[in-house]
Formats: structure tokens, sequence, C-alpha cells
């Protein structure tokens, strides 16, 4: 099995833009998304071995640009060994002069999953197994789609009832407070509440509200302030004592870095499409375990169940199944824990 691992060639990569419909509108401090917009990346191989990822856009109007890029990019491997390292160096180098951040490095972090995929594929077993680790199940929280106080409470019942015990409701800089309190009021003991701003508070105004939450025991504060002012993120996390949440906005894993340098953030969370792909996640959970912060993943949660189970200090997967409509095989969860799957296949719907 691994003789063909080393044998897989990049044939070409193909990339599809989708803006899949959601039931429910997500609502963040930072704007509601009312559709999931996606590229379905396919990367074929000479063997027929076909690996493949999903990269988000958030807003529609990026889909069509990214969708190119990644073909385009993928052009400049066709023929290569699919190594993602190699590959990972190679797009690196290409890309010096533009650099790797926003839909570039998302091109290349689409790519590169892709190519763990189908590494896996060949050889017949799941991500995690390949990357060293047993498939082991993963405590999930639900991710809210809420934020009217009132409509939480409803929604935190649900996800209750489906057996979640931890819950991240989104907030903004009115009506925090009682929408805590609303969900609050529908947890039973030993739910895990965790709050996120989405950037929307000024740092004066996070250094007022933030320790003022330290009463509600909240399991973290993500966000409170502008993702890349580590400086205030610092000041917010000396002034309070409910952990301070980042990561979501890290482009690989000298952001990362940053952040650790100021002491910006007592827990860490990767987005695997901005933290570089499957590659750069286990950069970046190296340099996370050495500065002891405990990573949680955000988004993309097929891969994160993978990514987490071979990830030291692994804490929690958001679980926001906003693709889970596109695929064959969505994500088992099972009385808050997620099961790492099979690779990714696109269900019939998908053109
Ligand atoms: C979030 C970000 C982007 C889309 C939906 C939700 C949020 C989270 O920051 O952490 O879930
Ligand atoms: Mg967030």
């Amino acid at each position: 099995m691994s003789a063909l691992n080393e044998q897989l060639t990049i044939r070409q990569v193909r990339a599809r833009p989708l803006d899949l419909a959601l039931s429910r509108p997500v609502e963040t401090a930072g704007g509601t998304l009312s559709s999931a917009p996606l590229v379905l990346v396919d990367l074929t191989t000479d063997e027929g071995v076909v690996g493949r990822s999903y990269l988000r856009t958030y807003t529609p109007v990026a889909l069509g640009p990214l969708a190119q890029l990644v073909e385009n990019v993928g052009a400049l491997i066709e023929g290569d060994p699919a190594s993602p390292h190699a590959v990972d160096v190679k797009l690196r180098r290409h890309f010096r002069l533009l650099g790797v951040a926003g839909l570039t490095g998302a091109a290349l972090a689409g790519i590169d999953m892709a190519l763990w995929d189908a590494r896996a594929r060949a050889a017949e077993v799941p991500l995690v197994t390949i990357l060293g680790a047993k498939p082991r199940p993963i405590p999930a929280y639900a991710s809210l789609r809420t934020m009217d106080p009132s409509a939480a409470a409803a929604e935190a019942e649900e996800w209750l009832a489906r057996g979640f015990t931890a819950l991240k409701l989104k907030a903004g800089p009115s009506g925090d407070l009682d929408a805590i309190r609303a969900v609050r009021s529908v947890e039973g003991d030993g739910v895990r509440l965790m709050v996120d701003y989405n950037q929307s508070l000024g740092v004066e105004e996070a250094l007022e509200r933030v320790p003022a939450l330290d009463e509600l025991g909240l399991h973290w504060v993500e966000e409170p302030t502008r993702a890349d002012d580590y400086a205030g993120h610092a000041r917010i996390a000396a002034a309070a004592r409910t952990p301070i949440q980042l990561g979501e906005n890290w482009w690989g894993q000298h952001d990362l870095e940053k952040s650790i340098a100021a002491g910006a953030s007592d827990r860490a969370m990767f987005n695997v499409m901005r933290i570089g792909g499957v590659t750069g996640w286990l950069r970046a959970a190296t340099i996370a375990a050495e500065a002891g912060l405990p990573v949680s993943s955000h988004a993309f949660p097929e891969f994160s169940a993978h990514l987490l189970a071979v990830t030291p200090g692994c804490h929690m997967l958001e679980y926001a199944g906003h693709a889970g409509d596109v695929l064959r095989e969505p994500l088992r969860v099972e009385n808050g824990l997620a099961y790492p799957g099979a690779g990714l296949d696109w269900n019939d719907q998908v053109p």
C-alpha cells in the first residue's frame, strides 16, 4: 500500500464553485451568512486516486476567483509527485513575492488538503492513520447560528437534546448579556458555554466588557477585538480571568507566533484553510504545544477531526456542519463526540 502512496503523480486539479443554500442563516457580529459559498477541489492522479477538499469564501463574490486560482495553481504542479511537503515548498517559493495570505493561502491549503486526502485514500486508511495516530472520538461543541436571545436559547435546547455538552454563542456589542443569560437558562449543569464576539468590540470597550463576564464562568471569550490586534488582545487577556480564544484568522504559523509572542490568547483555534492546510496545521500544532496552548478547530470539521486527533493539547472541535449537504457522508457526531471519517465524497446532487 505504501508503495502505491509513493508513486502517486498529480494529473490535474479541478475546482468548482458552489454557493450552497443554508437551511438556517448563520449570524455573526461580522455579518449574516445566508449561504455557504464553497469551492470543491478534486485532485486526480495518474494512478486513478482522487483526493478531495473544499474551501469556503464566506462571500459569494470571491467564489469564482478562488476556484480559478486553485486551478491555475494546480497547473503549476501537474506531473509532480503527490507529496504534500514537496508541493508546499514549491508553491510557497512560487508565491514568495505575492505572499500566501488571503485567496492565495486558501488555494494552497485546498491543494494541500486534497493531496493528503489522496495519500490516505491510496493507503486505504483514514487521514488520521497516515498522520500517525489511531482514529478516536474528539470532544465537539455546537456553534449556535442565531444571536437573538430567545432564538439562541431555543437552538441551544436542540443541540443539548442531540447530546452536546458544549455550546458557542455569537455575540455583538449589544444584547450580549441577554443572549448569554437566555442560553444559560436552558443549560443543565456541566454545560460549557463559549462566547464569540467576532472582532466587534474596540479594545477599550472589551477591557470593560470581558472582565465583567468573569462571574459567568464562560469556557472562553473569542476574538473580542480585531483579530490582528495582538497587543490589544494581550491587554484584554491580562484583564480578564475568562480565557481568551484566538486563531481562526491566523494565516499560517507566523501569525500564531506573533500572537504567542504578544501573549494575546490563552487558547488557540486553527482554521485548516487559513493555517496552511494539513501541512500548515501540523507545523502550527507543534508551535502551539511548545507554548502550552490548548488547540481547538474552526469550521472544516471533517478535516479537523483527523487533525485534532494528532494535535498535542487537543481541546475541542467546532461542529458547524455548513458544508454537510454536499458530502455523501457528513461527519458523524454522537453525544458531543466527533468521529474522524473516511475521505470526502461529493453527494449526487453536486453537478
Ligand atoms: C464564524 C466565523 C465564520 C463563519 C461562521 C462563524 C465564527 C466561529 O467566528 O468561530 O464559528
Ligand atoms: Mg469565531
